[in-house]
């Protein structure tokens, strides 16, 4: 079989990669819709036929030193052992000094990167952009549930700060009031949630935090939601001005014969990378 790389581009070695796509198939926990498992190939697959250049930033991409690794399981044991196995591949991306990019599958799947690096950098910052609050203590009987992805490093000390929430339980509104802050959709005032974040952060992105009408294909779509443009303003303003230590994207669906999710999703991802690498970071 022929190594899918995303982007499409000539890949550099793992060594002198900057950042490392881990892509995970899985979506066993998925309520509603299940098919994220099928996300991270359609992204990648979609990736090859996106435009390098990047006209914000005035230069070509193909020489992003990415590498695509090997996918991730699925592991069928238990969701626990999926998690660890994701743990385990962040880890060792983070501890080659590159920067981590979990494709998903289920929601669920960012427990292991935030859960790493809530015990690596203690008060470390999550940028959540999602519908959902996922602060669920458990969900259908168990704790690594896509409802309870963000649960694990808030009970850590990570500092939460979530953009587009448009669906949430009454319980977590009233528990989870420290080290939280919240604006909900479809606000995305770029230097407020700037300024709520700490100086380094973890990104996670579930794709339904965009309206469903750009991202019909995704397991618990919820009406509203925030615009392609506002996403890219605060992606591109984090990676100026924060030391961001990975990020993820996770929940994409495919439906089979409508692609423009898997574009918008492989655009998504690239336009991150570029503001990550192409442009001077700031800390
Ligand atoms: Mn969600």
């Amino acid at each position: 079989m022929i190594k899918q790389t995303f982007l499409d581009i000539a890949e550099p070695s793992y060594e002198q990669a900057g950042a490392v796509i881990i892509p995970v198939p899985y979506d066993v926990m998925a309520s509603y819709g299940t098919g994220a498992r099928f996300g991270p190939d359609a992204i990648i697959r979609a990736s090859s036929q996106i435009e390098t250049y990047d006209e914000e930033l005035g230069r070509d991409l193909e020489d992003l030193p990415i590498f695509t690794r090997e996918p991730i399981g699925p592991i069928k044991s238990s969701p626990e052992a999926m998690m660890d196995a994701v743990e385990a591949a962040v880890r060792e991306v983070d501890e080659a000094r590159k920067i981590p990019v979990v494709l998903g599958g289920d929601h669920s799947l960012s427990i292991g990167p935030t859960r790493y690096f809530a015990k690596k950098i203690p008060g470390v910052g999550i940028l959540h952009l999602d519908a959902h609050t996922d602060l669920r203590h458990e969900w259908e009987g168990s704790r690594f549930s896509h409802a309870c992805g963000m649960r694990h490093a808030y009970d850590l000390g990570a500092q939460l700060v979530q953009v587009g929430l448009r669906s949430m339980p009454k319980e977590v509104v009233e528990e989870c009031r420290e080290r939280r802050t919240v604006f909900h959709a479809p606000r995305v005032p770029v230097p407020e949630i700037v300024a709520a974040l700490p100086g380094s952060i973890y990104v996670s992105i579930d794709i339904d935090v965009l309206d469903p009408s750009l991202i019909p294909a995704t397991g618990t779509p919820e009406p509203g939601g925030i615009g392609w443009y506002d996403l890219l303003a605060l992606l591109r303003a984090v990676a100026r001005e924060r030391s961001v230590v990975g990020f993820d994207l996770m929940e994409l669906s495919p439906i089979p014969g409508m692609v423009h999710p898997e574009f918008t999703a492989a655009r998504l991802v690239t336009k991150f990378l570029g503001y990550l690498f192409a442009q001077e970071r700031g800390r």
